[in-house]
């Protein structure tokens, strides 16, 4: 059975503009229940290594640069179905394929300054909720 957890990222365009509110109300509109959260400003080190699945990617300097570029907002979500759910609230990489009301489609600029990350397997969820969470600092279930 697909996992209840999730995570996602409100990406550093999306915070510098204001639009992480917004984001997180569209998030809890559609079912998501936060577990945890907070706001950092990632190092290009640390941007480097949690994109490192995309190190041989020609646009992986511009994706570092950009992440470690101001604030972003990691969030552990919940709820059924979450890593699917949550690929679905999101939209396309590339906002100009994404469908009507989906965070992409509302709030990204481009393929790269694209708003929100969100894990793509229950697997890298738990990767990568444990990448910026200690386990005290998530909700216990
Ligand atoms: P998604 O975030 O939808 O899972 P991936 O896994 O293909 O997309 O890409 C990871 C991240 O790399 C994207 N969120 C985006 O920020 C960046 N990215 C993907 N393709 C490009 C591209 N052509 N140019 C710049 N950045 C890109």
């Amino acid at each position: 059975m697909a996992g209840r957890r999730t995570l996602t990222i409100v990406k550093p365009d999306a915070f510098a503009n204001g639009k992480a509110g917004l984001i997180l109300a569209l998030l809890e509109q559609s079912g998501f229940t936060v577990q945890a959260a907070r706001v950092m400003h990632l190092t290009t080190s640390q941007a480097a290594d949690f994109y490192a699945v995309h190190r041989e990617r020609g646009f992986f300097g511009e994706l570092v640069e950009f992440m470690s570029s101001g604030p972003c907002m990691p969030l552990v979500l919940e709820r059924d179905d979450a890593v699917a759910t949550l690929r679905t609230v999101i939209g396309a990489t590339d906002p100009a394929e994404a469908a009507e009301g989906t965070v992409r489609k509302l709030y990204a600029e481009s393929k790269g300054r694209n708003a929100i990350h969100a894990s793509d397997s229950d697997e890298n969820a738990a990767v990568e909720a444990a990448f910026f969470f200690a386990g005290a600092d998530v909700l216990a279930r």
